[in-house]
């Protein structure tokens, strides 16, 4: 009997600390010609199911094309652009991204972005999110996404400084 729950006990803790401390994903890679790099995912606040993610690609080969992006934190990850409707900005799901030849791409917050929905337990900075992304000639990598807060870190946003 003794024998048993312990090891059930290490089990139950051998699962929790891959989910939580996995060292093998690493926050940039090199994936044959691709160097992917400054992953970041935005901090959540209350009550948000959805997060964005962004990162940074450098393709030094021929071209390729990132067809999609997955993660198991949340129901959903898509790939995501922002296009004017009228006046008003707004985001729509996008099946790929093209990376040119010799190009960079660079996903942001204003731009083309990683959409995860239905997140299931929200995020704060100093989380870690897994997100994989596959690109068509690539092949697919998985990334460490930090979790960054929302408020502005340089020092432009004077409207929120106190004088
Ligand atoms: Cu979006």
């Amino acid at each position: 009997m003794m024998k048993s729950k312990s090891f059930i006990k290490f089990s139950f803790i051998a699962i929790f600390q891959i989910g939580l401390f996995s060292v093998s994903v690493a926050q940039n890679a090199n994936l044959g010609r691709l160097s992917i790099s400054d992953a970041y995912v935005h901090e959540t606040v209350s009550g948000q199911t959805v997060v964005t993610g962004f990162v940074k690609i450098k393709n030094t080969g021929p071209a390729d094309k990132l067809v999609s992006v997955s993660t198991s934190a949340g129901f959903e990850a898509q790939i995501h652009a922002m296009k004017m409707e009228g006046n008003i900005m707004k985001m729509a799901q996008i099946p790929s991204i093209d990376i040119a030849a010799n190009s960079s791409v660079e996903l942001t917050p204003d731009g083309m972005h990683i959409m995860i929905l239905g997140l299931k337990t929200p995020v704060k900075t100093g989380d870690v999110i897994k997100i994989k992304l596959k690109f068509v000639n690539s092949g697919e990598v998985e990334l460490n996404f930090p979790v960054k807060t929302l408020a502005p870190i340089s020092g432009h946003d004077h409207g929120k400084m106190k004088m």
